[in-house]
């Protein structure tokens, strides 16, 4: 059932669209790197995380919602991002949009609750453990997107949780060539960005999710590849939209 993709995934990938419309999703294990992966391949250090967080800079956007950016947090993010790309079941998932079924523009994978005892790497639960200590949240969940090239994206949303929760916080760890990363307040208006990637992490905390949006907008230079990691708390079962993949 899987396809088997290697380095020129994203054409293979698109090619099948055919059939992702028919099931929702198709899984998309990559057992190669993309050939557009620029990184350091001789400079693959043992990943760990700084839990002194030093150099984070926090920014208060507004009375109710922070976020927190520390540049180079995790160590060794070249080759979490290998890892990432060749141990995790990527999936091309579909949405519905003007009455017609089309593909995300980027792969993802879920970690829900049920399934952190066993993340795809040890540093993941270290990176789980180290922000639950300085952001005093038990994260017992991670999303991962994959951007392959500066086409794929995530347009402007707040996380779902806003539905739930007034306040919630939401950490990013990002692996691979940087991309950048916009906010802005709901509904419009000049946005702040981050270039994110190499190992940087962005927490956006208060009531961010209700107040203000976020994206990783299309980009038309040439972009390298980029995994974000998006540890989330509460969120026991996955969201509606990863649930029909499992
Ligand atoms: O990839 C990113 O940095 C953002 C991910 C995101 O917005 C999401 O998963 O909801």
């Amino acid at each position: 059932m899987y396809e088997s993709i290697v380095a020129d995934g994203q054409d293979l990938t698109r090619r099948n669209a055919g059939e992702q419309e028919q099931r929702g999703v198709t899984l998309a294990p990559l057992h190669e790197l993309p050939a557009a992966w620029q990184g350091c391949l001789f400079a693959l250090d043992d990943p760990a995380v700084d839990r002194s967080f030093r150099g984070a800079a926090r920014v208060q956007l507004d009375d109710d919602c922070w976020i927190e950016h520390v540049p180079q947090w995790l160590s060794g993010a070249d080759l979490v991002f290998a890892e990432l790309v060749a141990r995790l079941e990527w999936q091309q998932r579909t949405v519905v949009m003007y009455e017609r079924i089309v593909a995300e523009p980027r792969l993802t994978a879920w970690y829900g609750a049920e399934r952190m005892a066993s993340p795809p790497l040890p540093v993941c639960t270290e990176m789980a453990a180290a922000l639950g200590c300085r952001y005093a949240e038990p994260f017992d969940s991670i999303g991962f997107n994959y951007y392959r090239d500066g086409s794929d994206s995530v347009a402007w949303h707040g996380d779902t949780v806003r539905h739930r929760r007034r306040m919630a916080t939401i950490a990013i760890v990002s692996v691979g060539s940087p991309r950048p990363f916009l906010l802005r307040r709901a509904g419009g208006g000049p946005s702040r960005g981050f270039a994110l990637g190499q190992g940087d992490l962005l927490v956006m905390g208060g009531a961010c999710q209700r107040h203000w949006q976020h994206c990783v907008p299309k980009v038309k230079a040439v972009a390298g590849p980029r995994i974000s990691i998006t540890y989330r708390h509460g969120d026991t079962f996955a969201p509606p939209r990863y649930r029909q993949a499992l």
